[in-house]
């Protein structure tokens, strides 16, 4: 399969694929490069990406984004509550995981953030499938260097769901420091690693990495985020002082009506844009609320005031990222931003103040994550080569292995630090009577947001053989920190102390000397022990009841696509078969056959406004070669002519 990358953004997501001859970003069906990211429900279907957008004011309710801000989460988290204040459908309890309610096919629905980001991630597989050509299974998603275990966990169920093989979930700025690393390869010191802050402000995050990069490979040494700081917070500052305008204005709350204050959010959203080039901007929207057009303007110093709160938050991701890599700003080489948001001038000075250098773009804004991720999904990919390059993530949460006390007097450790790198792996030994379990978790879960799970995995560990008379066993457990951030017990097996032999080695020995002996204790293993895991994805039996029910929503959605282009195509036919009826087709048809055709085609015509506006596909195409029947046969005619014309204007030039 073609390997591919997905930045999934909170308000666009974007797609690259791998290819021999490079990196491509894929263009969706309406040849856009980025693709926003909502789920749209309706009576007969879901709308996706792009023409969830079309129809998102039309449909607020039923319009579900940011969908990367509740996957994953539990309902009672800190976050989701805050969350909740950018969703026009409610959030809701779905046995303790966040969901939302929304109306489709007619009837209250309730989908988990999981499918919700399934059903995207399927439309995204559809979308990039066609533009290639090929089959779409692999794929490296990018994600918050904030996603907790859980987070990840969900996305790869989502991915699994969709059909695709998640075979790396990576950090968004790694990502694109990957990217940079390959293709600044020959820019890059050799030996001495430079010291590069990558920064990102998007539609609801940011974050900052510290990296140290040098040909062929990178580390991360530090990253830092603020979850909640994004162009949407700019978006409804504006909002909120537009919604207070107008009251004055117009005697109007657009706070009352979800679709004006959606209308004013899209609004503010493109005077927002248009201040990061220009020091004053319009806004105009017809008929906003009680049938009122309204219009105003606002100025870059104005914008800048109302999100002064913001602004005055810059610093902090960059402070505790420079400190967490143990450095200062100011011994940052080189600052790479990219993100929406950091075309904010405001931003930009403050960046430009905390470091005191200029920032820098050699990277593509809105295209680097994904493209970096494309890359890596082809690292990982059997078919093609691509040049090698290491690197290293950042491990932003503390986690402690635990286990019950048995021969030892120890019950826990801690495994993978705050700070530590990753992918990285670990040997323990622990002392045991008998099968065992073993548990891994944060080590301080207060540092996450409230309501984030404590327990990141347990797994039984099974097979364990004592030796005659012994009271207990060595069990080696290879604890590993995953390419995608997620924990596992990779190995587990039993050793034994056993007397070997040994070589004993004489640097003064002749060559034709006899080897000589000695017997020597030494550890070796016995025997490997089973290890099975729960983990915080979902429940084997429930991922394939979710694929089943998403392959079926699949289903529906082709066959009412489908059902429409066969609708289409009849209506289509109806005006061309009567234009050419009193055109071309005229000296063909009989009288009769005319009256007859000419008839029928209005009776279908008036069908398709009446019983006929919403039938099955199978109606349509009966109609269809109803009229097609007599169509054809003139038609037939028609081209008999003319092919009788071409062939005596042929036998004349050869004459
Ligand atoms: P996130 O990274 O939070 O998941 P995202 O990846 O979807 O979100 P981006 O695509 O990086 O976010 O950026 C989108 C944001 O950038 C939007 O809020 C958009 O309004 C904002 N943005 C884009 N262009 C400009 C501009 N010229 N001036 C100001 N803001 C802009
Ligand atoms: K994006
Ligand atoms: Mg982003």
């Amino acid at each position: 399969s073609v390997p591919f990358g997905f930045d999934f953004g909170n308000n666009n997501s974007v797609i690259a694929v791998a290819r021999n001859r490079g990196i491509d970003i894929v263009v969706n069906e309406v040849s856009n490069r980025s693709t926003p990211t909502l789920v749209g429900f309706g009576m007969k279907n879901r709308a996706i990406g792009e023409s969830a957008k079309n129809q998102q004011n039309s449909n607020i309710k039923n319009t579900v984004g940011n969908l990367k801000r509740i996957l994953g989460k539990n309902f009672t988290d800190n976050d989701v509550q805050i969350e909740s204040k950018y969703f026009t459908s409610p959030l809701i309890d779905l046995n303790g995981k966040v969901g939302t309610k929304v109306r489709f096919l007619g009837k209250q629905t309730e989908f988990s953030a999981t499918q919700l980001a399934a059903m995207y991630l399927n439309k995204i597989k559809q979308t990039t499938a066609k533009e290639v050509k090929g089959i779409i299974k692999d794929i490296c998603v990018a994600v918050p260097v904030w996603y907790t275990e859980q987070q990840r966990r969900a996305l790869a169920d989502a991915a699994i769901i969709a059909g695709l093989n998640p075979v790396r979930i990576v950090n968004e700025l790694t990502a694109a420091a990957v990217g940079y690393g390959v293709f600044k390869q020959n820019d890059l010191p050799e030996d001495k690693p430079k010291t590069v802050a990558f920064i990102d402000i998007g539609h609801s995050s940011y974050s900052v990495s510290i990296v140290a990069i040098k040909r062929g490979e990178l580390k991360v040494l530090g990253s830092a985020s603020d979850k909640h700081f994004g162009g949407r917070d700019f978006d409804i500052a504006i909002t909120e002082h537009l919604a207070d305008e107008f009251k004055s204005k117009h005697k109007f709350d657009i706070r009352t009506n979800p679709k004006a204050y959606n209308r004013v959010i899209q609004a503010s959203e493109k005077l927002k844009k248009v201040l990061s080039a220009n020091s004053e901007a319009p806004i105009s929207i017809e008929s906003l609320m009680n049938d009122v057009d309204v219009r105003s303007h606002l100025k870059r110093e104005e914008l800048e005031s109302l999100v002064q709160p913001l602004l005055e938050k810059v610093p902090a991701p960059v402070l505790a990222a420079c400190e967490a890599a143990g450095i200062k700003p100011t011994d940052v080489d080189t600052i790479e931003v990219i993100g929406g948001t950091t075309r904010v001038p405001a931003i930009k000075a403050k960046l430009i103040e905390i470091f005191g250098k200029k920032l820098s773009f050699t990277l593509n804004q809105d295209e680097a994550i994904a493209r970096g991720a494309a890359f890596i999904c082809a690292i990982h990919s059997p078919t093609l080569r691509v040049r090698p390059f290491k690197f290293e993530d950042y491990n932003p949460y503390s986690i402690t292995y635990f286990w019950e006390e048995d021969q030892e007097d120890v019950d826990h450790m801690e495994v993978f630090g705050k700070g530590a790198s990753y992918p990285s792996a670990k040997l323990i030994t622990l002392y045991r009577s008998k099968d065992f379990q073993i548990g891994a978790k944060y080590t301080n879960v207060k540092e996450l947001p409230k309501g984030t799970p404590e327990i990141l995995a347990k797994w039984n560990i099974k097979g364990v053989e004592l030796e005659e008379g012994a009271e207990s066993i060595s069990c080696r457990l290879k604890l590993r920190l995953d390419p995608s951030g997620l924990v596992s017990v990779d190995k587990a097996y039993t050793v034994v102390e056993k007397l070997v032999k040994e070589e004993v080695i004489n640097p003064d020995a002749k060559e034709d000397d006899e080897p000589v002996f000695k017997e020597v204790k030494k550890l070796v293993k016995k025997n490997d022990l089973v290890i099975t895991g729960e983990f915080l994805a979902l429940p084997d039996q429930l991922r394939s009841e979710l694929i089943e029910h998403e392959n079926s929503m699949v289903m529906e959605d082709k066959l009412v696509a489908d059902t429409e282009e066969r609708k289409n195509a009849l209506e289509e036919y109806i005006y061309d078969l009567r234009g050419k009826l009193e055109d071309i087709y005229a000296p063909f048809a009989s009288q009769e056959e005319k009256d007859k055709l000419s008839d029928m085609l209005l009776k279908t015509e008036d069908w398709l406004y009446d019983e006929g506006y919403d039938t099955t596909k199978a109606r349509y195409i009966a109609k269809y070669e109803e009229l097609a029947s007599i169509g054809n046969l003139i038609r037939g005619r028609y081209l008999a002519k003319q092919e009788e014309e071409r062939q005596s204007s042929k036998s004349k030039q050869e004459a």
